[in-house]
């Protein structure tokens, strides 16, 4: 059922954006493991500018920390020679290294081309005395070499005159004449290169238009290429986590994690202490085994030297990552995630077909055991070379010899199943009350920048056995009062309009004590980020009031309630481009306002604990520069409730309901549901 829902989804996201074929989907998710090659003018300085070397920011933005002078850092066009870049030599080391696709920076920040174009004469070909494209040759070379040749796009540009000016964050605003500029160079790069896998958006700030526009334009002209999450405002066929991040579950949407082989950079740095390949490669490899068994792709980064030659520990560290995936390549290319909805210490999985693999990736279990909850399977056969099997009914027991941890390689071990295996279905519940609290969260990913994104919950799944079932209450507020939803239990899905139906007051707070109001910030940093422990809080006066800020800054306020029981209560929560609520530390609601809304109301529902209860929100802001806020009880608490009948008596044994909004504006933005209950109304048996 669980995967029924998955692969709905995915239609579903893929229908509601028009956009590329189901095979090239396919064949962009089973490749699984990418180069990222971050090469171009700043290859050249390796991080060192005027001697020195430049520690602040990622080397291939060294124009803007060290600074480098415009002009001079112009000048360096006109003898950048990279004699030795080979784009075959490249291509064949990802291919030793098991990588399906290639992506090459076309153009980086700097703005600078290292493909032929009629758009602006800083290019490669016609700015330095090689007279080379780069992009010709790495895309030819891909081709003999039977790889996907993706582009790598900034939404920036240092170099174009009538752009923004360069900032601290790089997520500027792309002014009318940038954005025709952006046009006429992509339209060259679809059209004179052959097939282009992927264009890999990078920064900038587009208008929901302006993304749209370029998205269109892309499959438009290439109705495969995969377009990248960070082109803006949910417009993308995969989405990108932030530099070196991976989502602790699997999404909802095709994503991937792009990583660099030290945090610290993507383009060559000719300082960076290199150390011990084997252990970098190991490094790698789990992290490849953690996106695959989350359901994602990898997309690695070497950063050839200026002469254009691939750093040697970056070369060893591919090859090593290459034969691993030699011997063990079938457990992750055209793999599933894994079918599980918890992690693991020992390490983690993923399945294909009626196998299920286990990687040794983690931690040696302390008694040597990993058990799997498996009910429905049988185990038809072990791998018998490394580990002892049992079932016990639905629990499968493997016994582990701590030879299998301390080997210097990752092992896979290779479980046969009596049929196909499916993704597991999420805990069941025995309450009677579904809501967001004892569901499975549906997770994606939504976003409008760089910063301004977030993983969204865009439905949720509950599972539930033996029970007679014709009628169930949908139990909402104000909030969520007009909105159309999709209720689907077990394979039936029912479109309701949660209306104002039968209006029920709720006591105010209910014998809870509230503290004063606190503030803290600012804080710097991506909607994404996890809440963290804060000791400097402030306290404030209004319960409604303003702050000066600056662009992706935020403040969290904080209220401490003491409840004489674990109960619910109303809140109003006033926020201006993003807003997250947390209880005890939980986050219990989280979604971007629309594009650029400055105030935004809105109802929640907050569950407490007996005793002392600590609720902080945060309140996000983009580019505004007052950040309006509220939080107070709510002045007239009222639920509604919506009675649905089924047309027939569910029975049997096990049962599952999943609820996402109708027709959302964007598959990925959050659904906003976390109010919403549903009682269900159990027939005695
Ligand atoms: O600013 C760029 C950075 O230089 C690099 O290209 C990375 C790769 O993901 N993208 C931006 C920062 O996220």
């Amino acid at each position: 059922m669980k995967q029924f829902v998955f692969l709905l989804c995915l239609l579903l996201a893929h229908a509601a954006q028009a956009q590329t074929s189901d095979a090239a989907f396919r064949q962009w998710q089973d490749n699984k493991f990418s180069m990222f090659v971050h090469f171009g003018l700043y290859s050249e300085l390796g991080g060192v500018w005027k001697g020195r070397p430049v520690t602040e920011g990622y080397s291939e933005q060294i124009m803007a920390f060290a600074p480098v002078p415009k002009s001079e850092y112009e000048a360096l066009a006109t003898h950048f020679n990279p004699a030795h870049f080979n784009a075959d030599s490249i291509a064949a080391l990802a291919k030793r290294a098991g990588m399906r696709s290639v992506i090459l920076t076309g153009k980086h920040h700097d703005g600078f081309c290292l493909f032929r174009t009629k758009t602006t004469g800083y290019n490669l070909h016609d700015a330095s005395p090689c007279k080379r494209d780069l992009v010709k040759e790495t895309a030819e070379a891909c081709k003999r070499a039977g790889l996907n040749f993706g582009l790598y796009f900034s939404l920036i540009d240092w170099h174009y005159p009538y752009a923004s000016p360069m900032s601290s964050h790089n997520a500027d605003f792309i002014t009318p004449e940038h954005h025709e500029y952006t046009k006429a160079q992509l339209k060259e790069l679809l059209a004179n290169y052959g097939p282009v896998s992927e264009l890999w958006f990078d920064m900038g700030s587009n208008t929901p238009e302006q993304s749209k526009e370029l998205y269109e334009l892309v499959h438009r002209l290439q109705p495969s290429c995969m377009v990248s999450g960070r082109l803006g405002n949910d417009r993308y066929d995969f989405c990108v986590m932030e530099d070196n991040r991976y989502p602790d579950a699997t999404l909802q949407t095709p994503w991937q994690t792009c990583a660099s082989m030290f945090d610290e950079t993507w383009g060559y740095r000719s300082w960076q202490e290199r150390k011990d390949a084997d252990g970098k490669a190991k490094e790698k490899i789990r992290a490849l085994i953690n996106v695959a068994s989350h359901g994602g792709n990898y997309l690695l980064n070497i950063g050839p030297n200026g002469q254009g030659n691939v750093v040697p520990f970056e070369r060893e560290v591919l090859e090593n990552i290459g034969k691993w995936l030699g011997r063990y390549g079938y457990a992750i290319y055209g793999s599933k995630p894994s079918p599980f909805n918890e992690d693991f210490n020992w390490g983690t999985a993923t399945r294909n077909g009626k196998q299920l693999y286990l990687f040794l990736s983690g931690s040696y279990p302390k008694d040597g055991k990993i058990t799997l909850h498996m009910p429905g399977y049988t185990l038809e056969k072990g791998d018998g070379k490394m580990a002892a099997y049992l079932q016990y009914g639905d629990e499968i027991v493997l016994t582990v010899p701590a030879s299998a941890y301390k080997d210097s390689l990752i092992h896979v071990l290779t479980l046969d199943f009596d049929k196909e295996i499916m993704p597991l279905p999420a805990k069941e519940t025995r309450s009677a009350v579904l809501s967001a609290h004892n569901a499975t969260p549906l997770c994606s990913y939504s976003g409008i920048d760089y910063y301004t994104n977030y993983k969204s919950t865009v439905g949720y799944v509950w599972n539930f056995n033996q029970i007679l079932l014709k009628q169930l209450d949908l139990i909402y507020t104000l909030q969520e009062a007009g909105r159309s939803v999709d209720l689907t239990i077990d394979d039936t899905t029912y479109n309701l309009t949660l209306d104002e139906g039968k209006p029920q007051k709720m006591t105010p707070l209910p014998g809870t004590e509230w503290g004063e109001l606190y503030l803290y910030g600012p804080e710097k940093g991506s909607f994404n980020d996890s809440p963290k422990e804060k000791k400097e809080w402030k306290k404030v006066a209004e319960r409604n009031g303003t702050i000066a800020c600056k662009p992706f800054e935020s403040y969290w306020l904080m209220q401490e309630v003491e409840s004489p029981r674990a109960q619910r209560i109303m809140v109003e929560i006033g926020a201006g481009n993003g807003v997250e609520v947390c209880v005890n530390g939980k986050s219990v609601m989280k979604h971007l306002n629309p594009y650029r809304c400055t105030f935004r109301k809105e109802q929640v529902i907050l569950p407490l604990k007996k005793g002392s209860n600590r609720i902080t929100i945060r309140l996000y802001n983009r580019f505004e520069d007052r950040l309006q806020y509220l939080f107070r009880p709510a002045e007239t608490p009222v639920i509604y409730r919506k009675e649905v009948t089924l047309p027939e008596m569910l029975n049997g044994k096990s049962h599952t309901v999943t609820i996402r909004p109708h027709n959302p504006v964007s598959p990925h933005a959050d659904a906003e549901l976390s109010n919403l209950r549903i009682r269900l109304r159990r027939i005695a048996m």
